[in-house]
């Protein structure tokens, strides 16, 4: 009896997953296009704290269009996407890594891309050629002047968009398109200065994984302010904007109740010392670009346009 019973339980579980899915496996290429939706179908409800996180692909990554979204249960169903990003070149890492270029050259090169565009007059020796070790193990010659260009397309780790608003209620998909990405909200309660709406949860993301997603539920209206964790000292971060009205932002509430968004962006100290020059933390926050009325406005603001403010205003 008592095996029987246990068999029946596997069973009515093996059957729950196989027609619901747990989020977790079931994402694999095979079935895509063929029988409809490969991501979960239904998934437990969006935890108010910590989401609803996937190691499943996410039928959004890359280039995917709108209907995307149709690939999850109702309940659970997002109206917007974030990608989640990191925009090194193997080639600046290379460079940084191993030194390449003389102290003189570097700061040539930083002060040249500062602005976020190079001229070639900007450049002491353009196009003398520098050898780089690839972490293959070939090596390759590249001009100062191609290191430049590459650096001030360089962009760092971001969210995209990085300013977006939502209706109270709507649904979030957060995309992992490269390693080592999570969500978190600047709450009293992760020992930070308190950026997010009166009522609204100490939110928070697990690690991503590459190509895996995350999905919450915003319910506050108001202004949320998010960070990337592993990335915040790299300008990792991200702003919600919860309003009914488009075009109408409510009020921010900024209280000390811990530490503040980092000041400086440490993204020189990866490429061994050669800057980029994207904002901090808190520069990116306090840009106009991610200004809470703009984001009502726009929408969606790109994190391309909060770079393009820090480098020329
Ligand atoms: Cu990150």
């Amino acid at each position: 009896m008592l095996r029987v019973a246990g068999a029946s339980t596997a069973l009515s579980l093996g059957a729950g997953t196989a027609a619901g899915g747990d989020g977790h496996g079931d994402g694999g290429d095979d079935s895509k296009g063929s029988d409809g939706p490969v991501a979960p179908q239904n998934p437990k409800d969006i935890d108010p704290v910590f989401g609803y996180p996937s190691a499943a692909e996410s039928p959004c990554l890359g280039e995917a269009s709108e209907d995307c979204f149709e690939a999850f249960a109702k309940s659970v169903r997002p109206s917007h996407e974030v990608e989640m990003y990191t925009d090194l070149p193997q080639l600046l890492l290379a460079v940084g890594g191993q030194g390449a270029l003389s102290e003189t050259t570097l700061q040539n090169v930083n002060e040249a891309v500062a602005d976020g565009s190079v001229d070639e007059g900007e450049l002491s020796n353009p196009d003398s050629d520098v050898e780089v070790q690839l972490p293959d193990g070939s090596s390759e010659s590249v001009t100062v002047r191609e290191i430049a260009e590459l650096l001030a397309e360089t962009v760092g780790f971001h969210f995209e968009p990085a300013g977006l608003r939502v209706s109270p209620g709507d649904v979030v998909l957060y995309s992992a398109e490269s390693p080592d990405h999570g969500v978190t909200a600047y709450h009293e309660r992760h020992g930070r200065q308190h950026r997010v709406p009166d009522g609204a949860e100490p939110l928070s993301s697990p690690i991503v994984p590459v190509g895996g997603y995350w999905l919450y539920r915003f319910e506050e209206e108001g202004v949320y302010d998010l960070y990337c964790p592993p990335h915040e000292p790299f300008g990792m971060v991200h702003r919600v904007v919860v309003t009914d009205e488009e075009g109408d932002a409510p009020e921010q509430t900024v209280e000390d109740t811990g530490r503040p968004p980092e000041e400086t962006n440490n993204l020189a100290s990866v490429l061994g010392g050669l800057d980029p020059n994207v904002p901090s933390a808190l520069s990116a926050l306090e840009s106009d670009a991610l200004h809470p009325e703009r984001i009502a406005s726009r929408g969606t603001v790109s994190w391309e346009d909060v770079v393009e403010e820090h480098r020329t205003g």
